[in-house]
């Protein structure tokens, strides 16, 4: 059974991520890791933070020779930014006069809400975990699961749907989403040149104004064979496994899977994939001429690819901020700001990857089970020759 877990301050020493279950055998490619990361820190928009650091996947265990070893995984980021924090956030009791309180919450932070559940005087604590630094953490090990669904023909990727009130109206077909993936400079991560001026607009205005702009990501899923996930039981289908992973990624308030928001005011007629059989198509050969159920029907994959949309609310730390209250005087004041981004659509949709990669390989591996790579490709392989049969 696939399972993880983070831990770590967003100014604390470093994060660690833990997963445990992948399969012994698996390459692990430290450049690709780190790749991953530096993915995830770019895009316009971003904060004075992102110059500050540069991820690195540490490795510190279930890992020998550039193979995973079946143990569990253990990686370390470390966070430069400590060095700056070091008196503020000590793990020890330290100097109190250097601690730095978050005295107002931020409307739509965790500030208020965390305070309140935790019985915090103030929000620092409640900041430094709820952070989307921590969505680093998540990337590294997503980064181990694209490692072990490469070897079934599975990869994962994003491209940016909407900034604002610029967005790219057509479906992005996987051809003009994987060069994306290569480029050397990241501006909003969008396949379409002309669209992505427009996002810079958006964020450019925000820029102006101290405020801050949400938008749409898209996450796909290419090679997954169908059966992944199932109907029998509410918790075993896939798109609500998809739909929690990615809805727990900080600033996501909606997701949405294949056309699924168009979907509820549409006829059925324009909704649903009508199914064509060619005996040289991919696994049993059936075939959809559009994908609007997003590669997923009854909670299954059919074969398609896998679509799954975060969108994402502006950051809630405004350079003008909105009204809040002191938590100790009680009186209205104008809620806390801390250096922040103003846009990160492009860095959810690297974590959005995670989080399926993470979900996809956890279905991958309930269904093909093994303890070795060798076992996994195995089973794999038969299933693929069942479908060949069907
Ligand atoms: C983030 C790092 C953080 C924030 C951001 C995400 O760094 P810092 O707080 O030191 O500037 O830039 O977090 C938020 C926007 C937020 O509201 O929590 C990162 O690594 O993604």
């Amino acid at each position: 059974m696939l399972r993880y877990f983070t831990s770590g301050e967003s100014h604390g020493e470093a994060l660690v991520a833990f997963i445990s279950g992948l399969p012994a055998g698996i390459p692990v490619e430290q450049s690709f890791l780190d790749r991953e990361l530096w993915r995830r820190q770019q895009g316009y928009g971003r904060g004075g933070r992102m110059k500050i650091e540069t991820d690195t996947a540490h490795i510190l265990s279930g890992v020998r020779h550039a193979k995973t070893i079946g143990s569990p995984i253990a990686v370390l980021l470390e966070n430069r930014d400590w060095e700056n924090w070091k008196e503020a956030l000590p793990v020890e009791g330290g100097d109190p006069s250097k601690h730095k309180r978050v005295a107002s919450p931020r409307p739509g932070h965790a500030d208020l809400a965390g305070a309140l559940k935790f019985n915090f005087p103030e929000a620092r604590y409640v900041l430094e975990r709820s952070s989307a630094r921590e969505s680093a953490a998540r990337v590294a090990i997503g980064g181990l699961a694209k490692l072990f669904l490469r070897q079934i023909g599975i990869e994962v990727l994003s491209h940016v749907i909407s900034v604002g009130a610029a967005s790219i109206d057509s479906e992005v077909p996987w051809k003009r989403i994987q060069p994306l993936a290569a480029k050397s400079e990241i501006l909003l991560n969008c396949a379409d040149a002309s669209t992505e001026q427009r996002m810079k607009e958006e964020v450019d205005k925000v820029l102006r104004t101290g405020d801050t702009v949400g938008g749409i990501f898209e996450v796909v899923a290419h090679g997954v064979p169908p059966g992944l996930g199932s109907y029998v039981q509410w918790d075993e289908r896939l798109d609500a496994m998809l739909a929690s992973a990615v809805m727990s990624l900080q600033a996501v308030k909606a997701v949405e899977i294949g056309s699924g928001i168009t979907a509820a005011s549409s006829p059925g007629s324009s909704v649903h994939d009508e199914i064509g059989y060619s005996k040289s198509a991919e696994f049993a050969g059936f075939t959809r001429a559009r994908n609007n159920a997003g590669g997923i029907e009854g909670g299954v994959s059919n074969g398609q690819e896998i679509r799954v949309r975060g969108y994402l609310k502006p950051i809630s730390t405004l350079r003008r901020p909105l009204q809040s209250v002191d938590f100790e005087s009680r009186e209205p004041v104008k809620a806390a700001y801390e250096r922040s981004d103003v846009c990160v659509v492009p860095a959810g949709g690297v974590a959005g990857e995670a989080m399926v990669a993470l979900t996809v390989a956890r279905c991958a591996l309930d269904k093909f089970g093994g303890d070795s790579l060798g076992e996994t490709l195995r089973n794999y392989q038969g299933y693929l020759q069942q479908l060949k049969d069907y």
